[in-house]
């Protein structure tokens, strides 16, 4: 099959990472402040990059964060800041969402800088550089949360080199697999929700996400020889042990869970391709969800 859109658009991630964080800086003061009380909002991808941020940046003792779906933000509670993340700027939940908070200072942080959102979002944040042709979110992403870290004082160098280096890691011998469960702890949570999403948009593959402490607690069940429990960033002690028994193979790369990301796109691009889908083209998914 030709290289599609998304290859090129996987690829081009540690050099948007690098472009994201050098503008940290530069965007700070639209960017929540510490001690805020914030809530990050977005749908689908961007729903998943809220929860990783959330609780790095409570982590980084930056103030309270909390992470909601667009649809389930909640109405009567107070923020000092919504912050929403979306890569079209035409997300329905999120125009309507930043519509209906007058009173309430919001960022939005988006590739498209004339979009719907920002016209109602009181400070906006573009990454054009970011913006993708492919339906299949990879680079907008995990660009947002590179300069949501770098505001965070993490660097982004270090993070850029691995992204490298998870551009080269084999994966032809993951593709066969029958099912995958994709496993993390504390902030990684949220990129093994944006991992398993990825496989079922591009590659309509069965794929499952937890808390690598919850999938003892149930999801265990499904490993089986065949399938892959695969984890973004450190396991708890003795869960590959618990896998091996189960006759799954355990995945696991010596990557920051960011990085490790990128070898789950591919991982999906690829599972896509073997499946004879084009990847750029998801069934039944469009860019951006606009109702009527
Ligand atoms: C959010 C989103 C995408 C998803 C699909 C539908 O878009 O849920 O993550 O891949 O194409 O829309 P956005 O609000 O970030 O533009």
């Amino acid at each position: 099959m030709q290289p599609t859109f998304v290859d090129a658009e996987i690829a081009s991630q540690p050099e948007t990472w690098r472009r994201a964080a050098a503008r940290a800086q530069g965007v700070a003061p639209q960017l929540p402040q510490r001690g805020e009380r914030v809530a990050v909002v977005g749908c689908g991808t961007s729903w998943f990059i809220a929860m990783s941020y959330a609780v790095l940046r409570e982590q980084a003792g930056h103030g309270v964060t909390d992470a909601f779906a667009g649809s389930e933000y909640p109405r009567g509670r107070e923020y000092d800041r919504v912050m929403a993340l979306s890569r079209s700027g035409t997300t329905t939940e999120i125009v309507e969402l930043l519509t209906a908070l007058s009173g309430t200072p919001t960022t939005l942080i988006t590739a498209v800088a004339d979009s719907p959102a920002a016209g109602v979002a009181d400070e906006t944040v573009a990454l054009p550089f970011a913006d993708e042709q492919s339906v299949v979110q990879t680079r907008f992403a995990t660009s947002t949360l590179a300069l949501l870290r770098a505001h965070l004082g993490e660097d982004v160098e270090t993070l850029a080199e691995q992204a490298e280096a998870a551009l080269e890691i084999p994966i032809d011998d993951l593709l066969e697999a029958e099912q995958c469960s994709f496993v993390g702890l504390g902030w990684a949570v949220g990129l093994t929700y944006e991992a398993a999403l990825k496989t079922r948009e591009a590659a309509q593959f069965w794929s499952e996400s937890y808390p690598a402490m919850d999938y003892r607690h149930g999801p265990i069940a499904i490993a089986q020889p065949g399938r892959l429990v695969w984890t973004l960033g450190a396991a708890p002690t003795g869960l590959a042990d618990e896998v091996a028994e189960t006759g799954a193979r355990f995945v696991a790369h010596d990557l920051d869970p960011l990085a490790g990301l990128i070898v789950a796109q591919r991982f999906a691009v690829g599972l896509a391709k073997a499946r004879g889908l084009d990847p750029d083209n998801p069934r039944s998914l469009t860019r951006s969800v606009i109702l009527a």
